[in-house]
């Protein structure tokens, strides 16, 4: 494993870290253009590898329909493939989606060790469960989404406090700093709230 690189500025790493429907997308589609970070998510990634049809996308499509997750070192993989380029092109890099287990958050710890780097902050939305479910319920009807059903919606709900929670749980134990953010209120109310909090982004 590479030395930490210390007379260099790494990318700053930063996770947006929620349930499903807690507005990370939403969020981190501001904070890029706000903070000049580059946006990573694996849900977009994933979407538009099945607007594709690749292999990926099969595989991955019929998983997310259900409201699973898609296995972690197909996850790792596409992280893995992506996230140098993402580092060279911005100052900072944040991550939207991932990492969504313990493996895959230690998988990343690993990537950036390699590079002398680490998870420097992590922004965890807070927004009650009704409140999420209604969401993705008035975005199935407006996007159609697969996964905005009903059924996968409790079942992306399990998996989040099954397998989720437990990445904030990690970051906390390796004191990195966590953020958490009420998500409730307009996209605009919510930003404000970000802005407030995370100072870091913009130095
Ligand atoms: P994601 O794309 O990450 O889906 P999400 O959790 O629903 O998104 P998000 O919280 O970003 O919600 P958004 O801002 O869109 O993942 C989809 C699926 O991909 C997963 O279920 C899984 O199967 C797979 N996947 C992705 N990454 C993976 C990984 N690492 N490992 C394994 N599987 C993975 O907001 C939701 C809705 O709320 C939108 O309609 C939005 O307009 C609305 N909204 C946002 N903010 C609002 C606000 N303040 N008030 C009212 N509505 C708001």
């Amino acid at each position: 494993m590479a030395a930490p690189q210390e007379d260099t500025a790494p990318a700053m790493i930063g996770i947006i870290f929620g349930p499903p429907g807690s507005g990370k997308g939403t969020q981190a589609s501001r904070i890029e253009r706000e903070f000049k970070l580059k946006h990573l998510s694996t849900g977009d990634i994933l979407r538009h590898e099945v607007a594709l049809g690749t292999p990926t996308g099969k595989e991955a499509g019929r998983i997310m329909a259900t409201g699973d997750l898609v296995p972690d070192e197909l996850m790792v993989d596409i992280v893995r493939g992506r996230l140098p380029d993402a580092e060279a092109e911005a100052a900072g890099v944040l991550l939207d989606g991932f990492p969504r287990t313990e493996r895959q958050a230690q998988a990343l710890d690993a990537m950036l060790a390699d590079e002398g780097h680490r998870v420097d902050r992590v922004l965890a939305m807070e927004v009650p469960e009704a409140d999420l479910i209604e969401r993705l319920l008035h975005r199935a009807q407006v996007e159609g989404r697969a996964d905005d059903r009903r059924e996968a919606i409790t079942e992306r709900m399990r998996e989040y406090h099954h397998l989720t929670e437990a990445v904030l749980r990690h970051y906390r134990n390796q004191g990195v700093p966590v953020e958490m953010i009420d998500g409730t209120g307009s996209p605009e109310e919510v930003f404000e709230r970000i802005r407030g909090a995370v100072g870091i982004f913009s130095e």
